[in-house]
């Protein structure tokens, strides 16, 4: 089945504007055109942010928070009613597996408003009582306001989880909000404004621009003055451009980038748990998770039948139509992403990699040879200093090398340049706290992978990102303390 052209507006002030220049968004799947989006020109990124500016002192503000989280709930319920239209949008812009885009990206964008909602429900603030010299003492205690206009900038691979990831905290403290979906992915974002102005959720509060980055709506809604503070996910390098702007408004930033995860696999782990953990962790969405796993350490007596069954995991995964509830393998997001995905399978030859399986591009015969498919992919035989094993790759393949001792897979898997998540796979529950918290990232699995509670912070080390977000972590980014100090 092919979704049929959809047309993507800008949202701005509660009203979809016939404005913006036109460009085509692709079907990575077959190559065809999934929609027309209108992107927003310089004129509309600050008509947006003045209508969230204007907002801010409109009835969003002075509504009691019971009644502002419950239009959190509402905007829940409504991704809920048009599920079926939600998944056909992230499916047309992405060629994701219908199962994921059901199982994982729709259901944790309704799930990351209801969450943030009653956090924010449970949340108490601070209070010291402080001794005076005379006696009589004083009291202080915290009250939490919005930050004021928040931008949000989002991601193609999991477009609708990590857009509602940033949305729903922001909203729930109160903020108003305009965010931009990347320019690859623009359809989940259109109909969560659609929600959003159906369920009257007042003109302002979330403004949605398409568009692309640098030069461009991105970069423009970045640098606006009017901007109090940044939440951005996606490449390290686009972090650091959006850093500079940042620094000239010294505006809060919250950025969560690019990884090159490890996967330390022990001699004692539950062999074929940790080899579909492995593959789900290399495989699932292509690759284009920013938790995947590129670089896995296997300890050297169960090394060449470890590398035996990933390959033959690989040679498993079913690229069929997405919308095939069998299909667990994707598209990459692009052509051009295919193009730099392929550079690195290059690279590896080059750098003197076996490569155990794929490789390449395959050939189906029908429309998914016009698509931006590559072939799973296993490598081994590089030393650590490779390019391959220190840039992330964003795409199906990672790196298989043996280690023998735990402390030189503990120094292996820590040498990178990033750090935001790893996965251990032992049953020696001493060692594997141990090996756990010697990982210097932001989330280490134990015998599993992007397993996550929406409680817990979430975030990078190195140039994987500054700051965390995930229950209380979000509410504090999204907020700013003001110290009552109460002389009695
Ligand atoms: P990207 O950095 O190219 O683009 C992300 C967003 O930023 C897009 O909306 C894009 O239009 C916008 N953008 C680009 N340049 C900009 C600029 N100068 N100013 C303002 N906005 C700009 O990233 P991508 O290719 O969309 O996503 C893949 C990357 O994201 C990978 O590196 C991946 O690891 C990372 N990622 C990280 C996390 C995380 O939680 N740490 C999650 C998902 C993806
Ligand atoms: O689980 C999440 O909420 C989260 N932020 C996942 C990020 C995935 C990166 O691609």
């Amino acid at each position: 089945m092919t979704a049929k052209t959809a047309t993507y507006r800008n949202y701005v002030g509660g009203a979809f504007l016939d404005e913006g220049t036109p460009f085509d968004s692709i079907n990575p799947a077959n190559g065809e055109r999934a929609a027309v989006v209108y992107a927003a020109d310089q004129d509309i990124v600050y008509r947006a942010v003045a209508s969230a500016k204007a907002a801010l002192d409109g009835p969003w503000a002075k509504m009691p928070v019971q009644e502002r989280l419950s239009y959190l709930h509402k905007l829940a319920d409504g991704i809920e009613a048009r599920f079926d239209d939600f998944v056909a949008a992230e499916i047309a812009d992405t060629g994701k597996p219908a199962s994921q885009a059901r199982n994982l990206d729709i259901p944790r964008g309704a799930a990351n408003f209801r969450a943030f909602a009653d956090l924010l429900k449970g949340a108490s603030t601070e209070c010291f009582e402080m001794d005076t010299p005379d006696g009589a003492g004083a009291i202080n205690y915290a009250v939490r306001k919005p930050v004021g206009v928040v931008a949000v900038i989002a991601p193609w691979n999991l477009p609708m989880l990590l857009m509602t990831w940033k949305l729903a905290p922001a909203l729930a403290c109160g903020n108003t909000v305009v965010a931009k979906p990347s320019e690859e992915t623009p359809g989940t974002a259109t109909l969560l404004a659609e929600v959003a102005h159906d369920i009257g959720l007042p003109p302002g509060v979330l403004n949605i621009l398409h568009g692309f980055g640098p030069d461009a709506t991105g970069e423009f809604l970045v640098n606006h003055p009017d901007v109090d503070a940044i939440t951005f996910t996606g490449e390290s390098r686009t972090g650091t451009a959006i850093m500079q702007g940042a620094a000239r408004g010294v505006k809060p930033v919250s950025f969560e980038l690019g990884g090159k995860n490890a996967a330390v696999v022990f001699a004692d782990a539950d062999f074929d748990a940790a080899v579909d953990g492995v593959a789900r962790s290399t495989f699932t969405n292509c690759g284009q998770v920013c938790l995947c796993s590129e670089r896995v350490y296997v300890e050297r007596p169960i090394f060449d039948r470890f590398v035996a069954a990933l390959k033959q995991k690989a040679e498993e995964l079913i690229a069929g139509d997405p919308f095939d509830e069998t299909t667990n393998f994707s598209p990459l997001i692009s052509h051009g992403h295919r193009d730099k995905v392929l550079s690195y399978y290059a690279l590896a030859r080059d750098e003197g990699a076996t490569v155990v399986t794929g490789g390449g591009v395959p050939q189906f015969g029908d429309k998914r040879d016009q698509g931006a498919y590559v072939e799973p992919t296993v490598l081994t035989g590089l030393p650590q200093t490779a390019r391959v094993m220190r840039e992330e790759i964003f795409g199906p393949v990672c790196h298989v090398m043996p280690f023998d001792a735990e402390d030189e897979a503990v120094r292996l898997a820590n040498d990178s340049d990033y750090g935001l998540a790893a996965a251990v796979w032992t049953t020696n529950l001493s060692r594997a706290h141990r090996v756990a918290r010697q990982m210097d990232v932001g989330i280490a699995w134990v015998n599993t992978w992007f397993l996550r509670d929406l409680r817990t912070p979430f975030g990078g080390m190195k140039l994987s990102g500054i700051g965390r977000e995930g229950g209380l972590h979000s509410l504090h980014f999204y907020s700013e303390p003001t110290n009552i100090c109460i002389k009695l």
